[in-house]
């Protein structure tokens, strides 16, 4: 049965905190499933939504989170393709529009008028969430409902600016910021892709997880001498890794990254520092054939697939699962930069 009330996690002001507090349980609309969520991963969006650092209006008050693995208990009357008692997801997209030119194309990440969990629409770190049917990811019986919810963000976002970097198997791949969230599941996916990973990120902390992911190469930013002369060096051939996927939360290495890069590379633009710009030299861009772009979490085929990774246990990251009660502390762990690999929040206290 479903309760009228439930625990949740809300954003009362800009910049937070979040206050634990009962809330009322949501009805689904006709084309939306209800999700009694179990675990949802704590993504460093989350922490972007609650202190406005993007050009993007965010709801308030706001209930955040979007890796929210659980438990289908309603559905509206439009909604024959989910059984109550499937597991589902809340991902980022909570849903768009599906009738616009790039919802026709599947590119629903960037439809202009799409539904975000935990920015817009409320999210996972309440008890019981809302989401578009057609959008929410279906979940295998066989998965844990705790690892795989880092998948719904961290992980699709990683596999598909992988696909989007064109690396090829036996390539080699900057992921920067490795240790954090993003970059663990990064390490992972490029792995089983057949991927040399050369992880950047600072501290023996992250140098060791990203070792221990399957990380070729690890270069600290904090200590390193000369980053661009470390990275080049540690592609084999010393010419620079054939892409990179930028994963930092600082504008620095977006700066960095034309440098090391390979002729004819790509360089992924993932992560979304606040009041942050891209900026490369022209000259090099041109004549030695570099490709800049970004890349936005992913659509639903690109979900499944990123889900099926993780099924068939080619998906490692480490996490640590934290009550939901405890979320502020998680925040203020991120805002230091402590956090290797993902924290995930129980909701059941
Ligand atoms: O679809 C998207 N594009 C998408 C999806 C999900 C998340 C984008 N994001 C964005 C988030 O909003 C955030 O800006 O990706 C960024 C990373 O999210 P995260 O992985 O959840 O954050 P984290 O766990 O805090 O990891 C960040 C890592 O970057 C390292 C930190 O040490 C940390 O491990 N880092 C920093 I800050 N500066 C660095 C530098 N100069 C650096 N690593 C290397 N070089
Ligand atoms: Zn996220
Ligand atoms: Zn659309």
């Amino acid at each position: 049965d479903v309760p009228k009330e439930q625990w949740a996690q809300v954003v009362e002001q800009k910049g937070g905190p979040v206050v634990y507090k009962k809330i009322p349980v949501a009805e689904p609309g006709p084309d939306e499933v209800l999700i009694n969520i179990k675990y949802s991963g704590v993504c460093h969006t989350d922490l972007h939504a609650m202190n406005g650092d993007w050009p993007l209006p965010v709801k308030l008050p706001l209930v955040g989170g979007h890796e929210g693995a659980g438990v289908v208990v309603a559905r509206g009357s439009l909604v024959k393709d989910i059984e109550i008692g499937d597991y589902a997801g809340i991902k980022w997209l909570n849903g768009s529009c599906m009738s616009c030119v790039y919802c026709r194309q599947s590119a629903e990440s960037v439809c202009p008028s799409p539904a975000l969990s935990g920015y817009t629409v409320d999210g996972s770190f309440q008890q019981y969430a809302i989401g578009k049917a057609a959008h929410v990811a279906r979940i295998p019986k066989d998965c844990d409902l705790a690892a795989v919810a880092p998948i719904l963000c961290a992980g699709l976002t990683v596999y598909k600016a992988l696909k989007e970097s064109n690396a090829k198997p036996g390539m080699h791949v900057a992921i920067v910021g490795a240790g954090g969230g993003l970059g663990s599941f990064a390490l992972q996916y490029a792995k089983a892709m057949g991927l040399h990973t050369i992880a950047i990120d600072g501290g023996e902390d992250k140098k060791q997880v990203c070792l221990e992911l399957g990380a070729t190469t690890f270069v600290d930013f904090a200590t390193s001498k000369n980053i661009v002369a470390d990275v080049k060096k540690a592609s084999g051939d010393g010419l620079g890794p054939d892409a990179v996927i930028l994963l930092a939360v600082s504008e620095k290495p977006f700066q960095q990254a034309s440098e090391y890069v390979r002729s004819k590379g790509t360089i992924v633009c993932v992560g979304l520092p606040g009041n942050a710009f891209i900026k490369a030299p022209v000259f090099d861009t041109v004549v030695r054939e570099i490709v800049i772009k970004g890349s936005y979490v992913g659509n639903r085929q690109d979900t499944a697939e990123a889900i099926d990774f993780f099924r068939r246990g080619l998906i490692k990251a480490p996490y640590k699962v934290v009550p939901l009660s405890t979320l502020q502390d998680v925040y203020d762990l991120m805002i230091k930069g402590q956090i290797s690999g993902r924290y995930i929040v129980d909701t059941a206290n």
